[in-house]
């Protein structure tokens, strides 16, 4: 083929997002600094674990039990709501298309876990996302690696703005929570945050990241075809 109806053509697949559909990962809580990294709250019962992670000796990961009769430590849900912490931001300028996250479970009963999305810093402003399909944990679980997606059309919205875009473009905070019965419920009779279940129940949990997919340019797409184009015909 000549040179011009190549460049044509590859002027033409720049067009296309999908050619640059590469996926590409946050930062990641892995624990290894031996703090929580601002996941849970002050009255929670949250363990640092110091051997035992995914990759076994010297891995550092999380254990949070849920007592299910009451108190902090009653319901299984992970709150991520430190001021300033490290997942604020526009998910989508980031181009963040989901999340990534070991778990195991050497508890009795399953989780079935939803990841849930805020835009306000307090109980009861801003509003409320939440993945729609939950991932199941069975109990006796070991590591696992599980994925939840936050593309806009795949979310629900538990409370506030109709648009789940609006809330992804202004995140401040997080709860990954076990929920049996279906999407997650809000306390104070739905004005506030997404609870988990009252239950007896073990989460363990390290390597979280987001599921990044930068945002295409053509110019950067053609840069890069035109130097494969030129390394193919020297
Ligand atoms: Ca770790």
């Amino acid at each position: 083929m000549n040179l011009l109806p190549r460049i044509v053509l590859l002027l033409g697949l720049a067009s296309f997002p999908v050619v640059s559909e590469a996926a590409v990962m946050s930062p990641v809580d892995d624990f290894q600094d031996g703090t929580t990294q601002n996941w849970g709250s002050a009255s929670q019962s949250i363990v640092v674990i110091s051997d035992g992670g995914p990759a076994g000796a010297g891995d550092i990961f999380l254990r949070y039990a849920s007592n299910g009769f009451g108190g902090p430590n009653s319901r299984m849900v992970l709150p991520m709501n430190a001021a300033g912490n490290q997942w604020q931001g526009d998910y989508l300028a980031d181009g963040y298309v989901g999340f990534s996250v070991d778990i195991a479970n050497p508890g009795a009963t399953d989780l079935v876990l939803y990841l849930t999305i805020g835009s306000g810093t307090d109980v009861s402003d801003g509003s409320w996302v939440s993945t729609t399909t939950p991932v199941t944990v069975p109990s006796g679980s070991g590591w696992t690696s599980i994925d939840f997606s936050i593309r806009p059309e795949e979310l629900a919205v538990l409370r506030g703005d109709a648009n789940p875009a609006n809330t992804l473009a202004n995140v401040k905070q997080l709860r990954l929570l076990s929920s049996a019965g279906g999407l997650p419920m809000l306390s104070f009779g739905g004005s506030g945050s997404p609870q988990g279940d009252v239950v007896a129940a073990t989460l363990e949990i390290d390597n979280f990241r987001a599921v990044v997919i930068p945002e295409p340019t053509a110019a950067a797409l053609v840069i890069g075809s035109l130097i494969f184009l030129r390394r193919r015909v020297c």
